[in-house]
């Protein structure tokens, strides 16, 4: 009988160890989710690293996404080519070749009916190719810095016949290489080195940014993305004001504030293939007075770097890093990501899922 009791007594001791574990085991695999908060003025490049995060760990668009960039694609070349006529104009660039001004002008006449009907037909396409070759809207082109057109337009302009057809399906470069304004919040969530991760992308022009406040709490990293082409750009939201001297104020306020603090934060530089092929035909002192450097890539984009480094405040309590990418381009991204993950976990090292 004693025996018998011991045996019970045993069992039940089992049964509670058993339970405890079981308990452990769940409580330690409760989802700890890290937090990367992408910050930084419109145009600056944030959907485009979400995008890129999609393609790599997400499978990439949903068909809605497809055909929402497929519609917004196709509208975008119509209504460019009469931004670079009409800011051609004010620019005082007119068109010279005879036959391509008739051609300009009868665009703008029928461009309220092109714009009804929504499909492209023959003359269309024919009018804007023609007219995308021109010399003088290529000198527009050229002079885009003044004026508010897309920077990858010329990708879309070069192989006109494909975006105008109505059988044309946006290819994930396509999708990348397009910018439709955030409005509300974008979120992907991955997995890195054995941690679960949430980046969060947000809407970067002015109107957007009393937003992102909900945010800052718990944010385990923020990359403040940067084009680092921008020093002879204005503002979209107010033409006084140049882009680059906007991007150093708002860096100077979201990286001092009282959230984050201790919070390792990320310089992301992108457009650096922008850049190269800008400072081809611009001097950068022209607009960076201060600056004695020699007009190259290197130097330039080492003093732009430094320029927002000196923004920020006790770089001893948290790690500030500076990365130059070309954003488009999905290995570059998928580098960065990793590195700032990896230094952050060797920093701090969080519980494994
Ligand atoms: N060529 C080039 N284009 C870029 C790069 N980064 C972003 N873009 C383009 O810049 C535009 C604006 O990017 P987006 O990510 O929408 O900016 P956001 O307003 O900060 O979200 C898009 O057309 C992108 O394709 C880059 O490194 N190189
Ligand atoms: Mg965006």
């Amino acid at each position: 009988m004693g025996n018998n009791n011991q045996k019970k007594l045993k069992r039940k001791e089992m049964l509670k160890n058993k339970r405890i574990e079981e308990q452990l085991k769940d409580e330690n695999t409760i989802e700890q989710i890290n937090k990367i908060l992408l910050c930084g003025t419109g145009d600056s490049g944030k959907s485009t690293m979400i995008k890129q995060m999609r393609i790599l760990y997400c499978d990439g668009f949903p068909s809605e996404q497809v055909q929402l960039y497929k519609n917004a694609i196709q509208k975008s070349l119509r209504v460019n080519m009469k931004m670079l006529i009409q800011n051609g104009k004010s620019l005082g660039i007119h068109i010279n070749d005879k036959v391509n001004k008739q051609l300009s002008e009868e665009y703008l006449t029928n461009f309220p009916t092109y714009k009804r009907n929504g499909v492209y037909c023959n003359k269309e396409v024919y009018t804007l190719k023609q007219l995308w070759h021109d010399q003088s809207i290529q000198t527009v082109w050229k002079n885009r810095s003044e004026i508010q057109v897309p920077e990858n337009l010329d990708y879309y302009f070069n192989n006109l016949e494909k975006y105008c057809s109505p059988n044309f399906k946006p290819t994930n470069e396509d999708i990348v290489l397009f910018r439709i304004p955030t409005t509300g919040i974008v979120k992907i969530n991955f997995h890195s080195q054995d941690t679960k991760w949430e980046i969060i992308d947000v809407g970067g022009q002015r109107s957007e940014r009393r937003k992102w406040i909900h945010h800052f709490q718990d944010v385990n990293l923020v990359f403040f993305i940067i084009a680092i082409n921008e020093f002879n750009k204005k503002l979209y939201e107010d033409q006084t004001i140049n882009r680059m001297n906007e991007s150093i104020t708002l860096c100077k306020n979201i990286l001092n504030n009282k959230y984050f603090k201790k919070t390792d934060c990320s310089l992301v530089f992108t457009k650096t293939d922008l850049l190269k092929r800008s400072l081809q035909k611009t001097e950068f002192k022209r607009y960076y007075s201060k600056y004695d450097g020699e007009n190259n890539y290197e130097q330039v984009s080492e003093y732009i770097q430094k320029l927002f480094i000196k923004t920020i405040k006790k770089k001893n309590k948290r790690q500030v890093s500076s990365h130059l990418i070309c954003a488009t381009e999905n290995n570059e991204v998928e580098k960065i990501i990793n590195i700032t993950i990896r230094k952050y976990l060797e920093r701090k090292p969080i519980s494994i899922i």
